[in-house]
């Protein structure tokens, strides 16, 4: 009983007196436990996902919420008027997005209006500079610039 009382204590202490920040390799950007790179090359979809498993042994970005979506797109803004892919396929079934690194369906989507929906030789997603890098399906086979993403060191620091 005694023992867990210490061990609840300990626990609020943790997540109240630590804080976690990301280290990553140079040229990669850190963000909330991920390292991103943006590459830019022209490059299909495959070639792309090729690329970022020869770089750091990443991955397509897998965009998880709307926080990691935003801290992205500022990035994009500053890079101009480039399309970059994201690692989101409906390949299996029409409409049905699945992040190509663990083969999720996607539950945090940001297809501008009209995109996304059954279109079968459009299967992959890239972010759009027209629509502020919003999502839009095309052909897997286009050429785009490549945006990879990888687990971050983690360190942490102890406040006060
Ligand atoms: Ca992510
Ligand atoms: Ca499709």
């Amino acid at each position: 009983m005694w023992n867990n009382r210490v061990c609840i204590a300990v626990c609020v202490c943790l997540s109240g007196c630590v804080s976690y920040y990301t280290t990553c390799k140079d040229g990669w950007l850190p963000f909330r436990g991920s390292c991103y790179l943006f590459h830019v090359e022209a490059t299909t979809f495959t070639a792309a996902e090729q690329y970022c498993r020869q770089h750091e042994n990443s991955h397509l970005v897998h965009i998880d919420d709307a926080i990691e979506n935003s801290f992205l797109k500022d990035r994009m803004r500053l890079l101009k008027d480039r399309y970059w892919w994201i690692g989101l396929r409906d390949e299996d079934i029409e409409g049905v997005w699945k992040w190509f690194d663990n083969d999720e369906i996607a539950t945090f989507t940001d297809f501008k209006p009209g995109d996304g929906g059954p279109h079968d030789i459009e299967d992959c997603a890239t972010a759009e500079p027209g629509s502020d890098y919003r999502w839009v399906d095309v052909d897997c086979s286009v050429t785009v610039d490549v945006l990879c993403e990888t687990r971050g060191h983690e360190e942490a620091s102890v406040i006060g």
